[in-house]
C-alpha cells in the first residue's frame, strides 16, 4: 500500500513563530519535491470562520461556550478534506489545531475570580474527539521575555500577557495527557533565531515526511 502523508501540527503561544516556521517548512518540503500543503486554524474564510474572526476582533460578543464550539466546528469543516489529502500522500502542516482550542477556552476564568475556570477542561476537550489525529505536534516554546521583544501584542481579544500566561499552563496540562490518542508531542525551544528553530523543526519531521505507514488515528479516541 502507498504511504500516506504526515499530519504535522504546529502549536505555541502568541508570537512563538508558528506561522513563520510553518511557511518555511512548507517551502523546504516543496523544494525537496515532497507533496505538502499548509492549513491554519481558525480558517477565517468559511461562514463559521467569519463569525470567529469578528469575535477575535471584538466586533461581536458571543457566549464562551458558543465560541468554543464554533472553533471546534471550524476544524470539523475541514476534517474530511484533511483525511483525503493525507490518504492521497500529501503531507499537511497545520498552524494551530485542537490543542489551541482546548488551551484558550479552558484557560478562561470566571469574571471577578483569580483562577476559577469558566469552562471545564473535559467539556472543552470533547467536541474535538474524533478529528484526524496529528502524527506529531511541534510545540514552539517561547519565553515571555523573548515574546515581549518580538513587538507589541496585537489588537485581538486574547493578545494580552495574563491570558497568554494562563494559556501556557493549560498547554503544559495538555502535553501531559496528549499520549492518549493525541500523537507525538515535541517541545522546541523557540527563543532562538528563525534559522536555528527551523533546523530543529526540519530534523524533527525528517522521518515522517518520507511518508507514514501507520493508519491515521482519531484524536483522543
Ligand atoms: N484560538 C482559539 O481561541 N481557539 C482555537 O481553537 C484556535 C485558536 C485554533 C488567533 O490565532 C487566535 O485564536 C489566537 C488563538 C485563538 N489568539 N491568540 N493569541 P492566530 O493563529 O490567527 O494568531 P496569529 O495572528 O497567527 O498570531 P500568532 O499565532 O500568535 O503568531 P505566530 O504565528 O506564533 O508568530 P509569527 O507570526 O510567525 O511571528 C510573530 C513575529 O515574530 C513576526 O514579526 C516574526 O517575524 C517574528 N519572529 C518569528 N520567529 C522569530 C524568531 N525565531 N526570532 C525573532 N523573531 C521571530
Ligand atoms: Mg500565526
Amino acid at each position: 500500500m502507498p504511504r500516506r502523508g504526515a499530519f504535522i501540527v504546529i502549536e505555541g503561544l502568541d508570537r512563538s513563530g508558528k506561522s513563520t516556521q510553518a511557511a518555511t517548512l512548507l517551502r523546504r518540503l516543496q523544494d525537496a519535491q515532497i507533496s505538502a500543503k499548509l492549513i491554519k486554524f481558525p480558517d477565517r474564510t468559511t461562514p463559521i470562520g467569519k463569525m470567529i474572526d469578528s469575535y477575535l476582533r471584538s466586533e461581536n460578543e458571543l457566549d464562551d461556550h458558543t465560541v468554543h464550539l464554533l472553533f471546534s466546528a471550524n476544524r470539523w469543516e475541514f476534517a474530511s478534506s484533511i483525511e483525503k489529502s493525507l490518504q492521497s500522500g500529501e503531507t499537511i502542516i497545520c498552524d494551530r489545531y485542537a490543542f489551541s482550542g482546548l488551551a484558550f477556552s479552558a484557560s478562561k476564568i470566571r469574571p471577578g475570580s483569580q483562577s476559577y475556570p469558566l469552562l471545564d477542561y473535559e467539556w472543552c476537550r470533547v467536541p474535538d474527539i474524533g478529528l484526524p489525529a496529528p502524527d506529531i505536534t511541534l510545540f514552539l516554546d517561547v519565553s515571555a521575555d523573548v515574546a515581549r521583544k518580538r513587538g507589541g501584542y496585537g489588537e485581538e481579544r486574547y493578545e494580552k500577557e495574563d491570558v497568554q500566561r494562563r494559556v501556557r499552563d493549560v498547554f503544559v496540562r495538555i502535553s501531559e495527557h496528549v499520549q492518549g490518542g493525541g500523537g507525538r508531542w515535541e517541545v522546541i525551544d523557540a527563543d532562538e533565531t528563525q534559522e536555528e528553530v527551523q533546523e530543529v523543526v526540519w530534523k524533527t519531521v525528517q522521518e515522517l515526511v518520507a511518508g507514514v505507514d501507520a493508519p491515521l488515528e482519531k484524536l483522543w479516541d
